[in-house]
C-alpha cells in the first residue's frame, strides 16, 4: 500500500515530512478504472486524469464556443464564494459581457404546485420546435435554509432535460437570497454568452424572491389557480403589480369554465392596479401546461411585449437602471455583512437589543451608538468619550 500513496496536494508546503496524512493515488481514466489513454504511442501524457486550471480566457473562449462542460465549470466558479474565484469569476465576465444581453429574460413564479416546472417544460418545448435555445435558472429561497432546490424535480421538465438545445441549472444553494440572487443574474449573463436566446427563471411565489427576480427579467409572469382564493394562493396584491401578465393555469377539463371565470375577474382586478412596465398594459390568460395549449398564445403575448418596449426605448432603458439599481444592492449587501461580522459591533448588539426591546433605548439611539461603534468610536458608559 504505502507505494501507492502519496503527499495530498492540499499538504502545506512547510509541513515538510511531518504532515502525516497520506492519500491513495488516484485511478488513471475514468472511474470505472478503465484507462481514457487510446492513442497508439508508448509515451503517455502525464496526469491525464487530473483535472486542467483554466484561465480566464480558456473559461470564456470554451463558454463562446458552446462547449457544455466548459459552461457547468464557469457557471461552478461564478456560484463559488471563495476569494480566489470570486476574482477569477469577474475576470471572466468581463471578457463576456459584451456577448450578453440577447436574451429574452423571462421571470416564471407562483405558489408551489400551480404548475411552474410543467409550464416551463411547455414552453421551452415550444421554443425550441421555433429554433430557440432555451436556458432555465431558478431561485429558490429554501435552498437558502433547507440546501434543497427547486428544479431538483427534474421529472417535471423530462424532456427540455434531455434536449442538448437547453440548458437547466437548478438554484445555487446557501447565502442570503440577494447572494442567491446575484449568482443567478450572473448564471444568466454566462448562459446568453453561451448562445442562450431565451432563459426563464423559476422562483417561488412567496416572500421576497420574485422581487429579486422581478429585478433580473424583462418580462414576468404570474402563474395562478382557478378557484383557489387569493388568500389561498398567498398572492398579495403587490406582486400582481410585479406582473406583466397574469396566467391561469390548468385550464382543461372541468376546470377550463372556472379557469375562465377567474380571468376575467383578474382581468377587471388588473384594471385598478399600476402597470408592471411603463408602456404595457398587464392582461390575464388561461393555459394548460399539462396539455400544452395556450402556450402559443403566450409567447406571442411576450414576443410583442419585446417589440413594444424595445420601439418606447423602455426595454432598454429597464435593464439599464436593472444594472445600476444591482450595483447598489450588492454595495448594501456589502455593508450589512461588514456590519454583521465587525467585533465590536457583535460585543454590544445583544445588550443594545435587550434594551430595545425593554423600551429602555429608544431605536434611533440604538442605531446611532451601533453605527458609531462600527465607524470606529467609542462608548463608555453610554456616551461616545473619543473619535
Ligand atoms: N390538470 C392539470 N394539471 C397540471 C397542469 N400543470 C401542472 N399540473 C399538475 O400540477 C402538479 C404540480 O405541477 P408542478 O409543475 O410540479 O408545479 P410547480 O409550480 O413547479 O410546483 P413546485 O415546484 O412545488 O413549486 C403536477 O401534478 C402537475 O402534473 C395543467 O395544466 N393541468
Ligand atoms: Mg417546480
Amino acid at each position: 500500500m504505502s507505494n501507492k500513496t502519496k503527499r495530498p496536494e492540499w499538504a502545506p508546503e512547510e509541513g515538510g515530512n511531518g504532515f502525516a496524512c497520506r492519500v491513495m493515488d488516484g485511478v488513471e481514466g475514468g472511474h470505472d478504472g478503465i484507462s481514457s489513454y487510446t492513442g497508439t504511442g508508448s509515451q503517455k501524457p502525464a496526469n491525464r486524469y487530473r483535472r486542467v486550471q483554466l484561465s480566464a480566457e480558456n473559461y470564456a473562449d470554451g463558454v463562446l464556443n458552446g462547449n457544455r462542460a466548459i459552461l457547468g465549470r464557469a457557471i461552478t466558479l461564478v456560484e463559488s464564494n471563495a476569494m480566489a474565484h470570486v476574482d477569477l469569476a469577474q475576470d471572466v465576465l468581463k471578457i463576456l459581457l459584451p456577448h450578453t444581453g440577447k436574451s429574452m429574460r423571462v421571470g416564471i413564479t407562483g405558489v408551489p404546485g400551480v404548475g411552474k416546472s410543467t409550464f416551463i417544460e411547455a414552453l421551452g418545448c415550444y421554443l425550441l420546435e421555433r429554433g430557440h435555445r432555451v436556458a432555465v435558472l431558478a431561485v429558490d429561497p429554501s435552498s437558502i435554509i433547507s440546501g434543497g432546490s427547486i428544479l431538483g424535480d427534474k421529472t417535471r421538465m423530462e424532456l427540455l432535460g434531455r434536449d442538448e438545445r437547453c440548458f437547466i441549472r437548478p438554484s445555487p444553494a446557501g447565502g442570503t437570497l440577494g447572494g442567491v440572487a446575484r449568482k443567478t443574474r450572473e448564471t444568466m449573463l454566462v448562459c446568453e454568452a453561451a448562445g442562450f436566446d431565451v432563459i426563464l427563471v423559476e422562483t417561488v411565489g412567496v416572500g421576497q424572491s420574485e422581487v429579486a427576480v422581478r429585478s433580473m427579467v424583462d418580462f414576468f409572469l404570474l402563474l395562478m389557480l382557478a378557484g383557489a382564493g387569493d388568500e389561498l394562493q398567498g398572492i398579495k396584491k403587490g406582486i400582481m403589480e410585479l406582473a406583466d401578465a397574469l396566467v391561469i393555469n390548468k385550464a382543461d377539463g372541468n376546470n377550463k369554465i372556472f379557469a375562465q371565470t377567474a380571468r376575467n375577474e383578474y382581468e377587471r382586478a388588473l384594471h385598478y392596479l399600476q402597470p408592471a412596465t411603463e408602456g404595457w398594459v398587464s392582461h390575464a390568460y388561461t393555459c394548460s401546461a399539462a396539455k400544452k395549449q395556450g402556450i402559443d398564445n403566450i409567447w406571442n403575448v411576450i414576443e410583442k411585449f419585446r417589440a413594444i418596449t424595445t420601439k418606447s426605448g423602455v426595454f432598454e432603458k429597464n435593464r439599464r437602471n436593472q444594472n445600476v439599481k444591482w450595483v447598489h444592492e450588492m454595495i448594501g449587501e456589502h455593508l450589512r455583512s461588514l456590519f454583521a461580522k465587525h467585533p465590536e459591533v457583535i460585543k454590544i448588539l445583544s445588550d443594545i437589543e435587550e434594551a430595545v426591546a425593554d423600551g429602555t433605548m429608544p431605536a434611533v439611539a440604538a442605531v446611532q451608538q451601533l453605527i458609531d461603534v462600527f465607524e470606529g468610536k467609542r462608548y463608555m458608559d453610554g456616551k461616545q468619550t473619543r473619535v
